[in-house]
């Protein structure tokens, strides 16, 4: 049980509005603080300003119940958890100033005996860095009472949901928690138990900085496998598909799926934070990261030379810009590259984007004469070349017959039945 009944959750994104709107449907009282006062204005409305399955219904709730309202100014509070963005700078190391900006606004409001818990996802030592922060501007305050006055906790919580299912696995996955001092770390436990049925597992602050990191690491290697495998596939000559799918018979082989690169805001960050924790010692991860992020040049050249095929203009149809299949997220998408590389890269040549997820191009591809936004059907009847770039269920539906006579580049493998019965068709014609 415990003892906390107001939260402030700085950072109404992703991750903080979620969180903000499962502990206030769960009885606590919480404040949403977000820079944005779009953002603001959209929670007290008990609207939600971007797409999450689910979260509409709870942040609606909450809102209406009267125990989620939203703010510009971070308020006092017996509990803050900080959600802001911890993008890498130019160097790929991680930029904490938005977690210092979070520090400044709570510092003034301690009086003592309050939990600060970090979400963001960070490099090692980040919930240190939150700590001496704002001890510096509340010199009053300590972590365990040596200077005589008031003690604050502190704690780094990662949120591991999938987006697309981030009010389910909010209450069903497990979760870490890390304190700088186990006390930290108990109340912070207690705290997630009011809405967490997974197991709560305590450790120390950078423990948990590292799992999070891991996880998306241990991810990334193993696309990075799969990406690799499907690049040694092509110059052999092998079905990179067929050869994953046999793999995987064996009990203990279980090899991801490749794809155009790897898109999101994790994934694709997370890694470069231990790599520059631990340059030299990194080098598989790094390996990994340089792997994933060269597929999409790869898959670049592989339609550039399907369409010179094709002569002086040919017509390419890109299906999907999003990051992965059936969501409407655009952020780091290789797609998106791979588009505006073709555009800019072949002449003549002229991209028809079937995106069903979205409304219209994003900033990379918009305002170029020789790219537009189409519906599925339309972009392969047109093409000469089509490229799938994202699994999306619309591009599985597909009528086989309306590809005849195209050239193929399916970086998903979600025709490979297609595939097989041309070839098959082909060799007995
Ligand atoms: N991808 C492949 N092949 C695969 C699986 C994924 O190419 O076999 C690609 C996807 O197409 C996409 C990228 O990887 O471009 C990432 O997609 P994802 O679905 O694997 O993961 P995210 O980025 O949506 O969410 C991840 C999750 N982390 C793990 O599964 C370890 C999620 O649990 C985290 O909370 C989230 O990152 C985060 O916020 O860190």
């Amino acid at each position: 049980m415990t003892d906390i009944n107001s939260v402030a959750v700085i950072g109404l994104g992703y991750i903080g509005l979620p969180t903000a709107a499962i502990l206030a449907t769960n009885g606590i009282s919480v404040v949403g603080v977000d820079v944005n006062q779009r953002t603001v204005d959209a929670v007290n409305r008990g609207e939600v300003p971007f797409v999450e399955p689910d979260l509409g219904v709870h942040v609606a709730g909450a809102v209406s119940q009267g125990n989620l309202r939203a703010t510009t100014e971070t308020p006092a509070s017996q509990a803050y958890i900080v959600a802001v963005p911890t993008p890498f700078l130019s160097d790929r190391s991680a930029d904490l100033s938005y977690i210092e900006a979070a520090a400044r606004g709570i510092a003034p409001q301690l009086a003592g005996g309050e939990l600060i818990i970090l979400e963001s996802t960070s490099p090692p030592r980040a919930t240190r860095h939150l700590a001496d922060y704002i001890l510096g501007l509340r010199p009053d305050l300590s972590l365990d009472g040596s200077n005589g006055g008031p003690v604050i906790h502190f704690a780094h919580c990662p949120e591991r949901v999938l987006p697309g299912r981030v009010m389910i696995e909010l209450v069903t996955n497990d979760r870490i928690v890390g304190g700088i001092t186990s006390e930290a770390a108990q109340l912070a436990k207690d705290l997630y138990a009011v809405f967490c049925q997974g197991e709560i597992l305590l450790t120390d602050d950078v423990t948990a900085e590292m799992a999070k990191l891991v996880e998306n690491s241990y991810r990334d290697v193993n696309i990075a496998f799969a990406n690799e495998l499907s690049v040694i596939s092509d110059k052999l000559g092998i079905d990179v598909w067929e050869l994953i799918r046999l793999a995987n018979h064996h009990p203990r082989v279980n090899i991801l799926q490749p794809g155009p690169g790897v898109g999101g805001h994790c994934i694709a960050v997370d890694p470069w934070f231990i790599v520059a924790a631990a340059p030299g010692e990194s080098r598989l991860i790094r390996t990994a990261r340089e792997v994933n992020d060269a597929k999409p040049e790869w898959v670049v050249e592989k339609v550039r030379e399907a369409a010179l095929a094709y002569g002086k203009e040919p017509k390419i149809a890109a299906l999907g810009l999003a990051f992965k299949a059936n969501i409407d997220d655009l952020r780091e998408s290789p797609a998106i590259g791979i588009a505006a590389e073709l555009a800019e890269g072949l002449p003549g040549a002229q991209l028809l984007v079937a995106e069903p997820h979205v409304e219209s191009l994003p900033r990379a591809l918009e305002g170029r004469d020789n790219v537009v936004l189409t519906d599925t059907a339309d972009a392969i009847a047109q093409a000469d070349v089509v490229v799938v770039l994202v699994d999306h269920d619309e591009f599985k539906g597909v009528d086989p017959e309306t590809l005849a006579d195209k050239a193929i580049i399916d970086t998903r493998g979600i025709w490979r039945d297609i595939a097989f019965d041309a070839a098959t068709a082909a060799a007995k014609a």
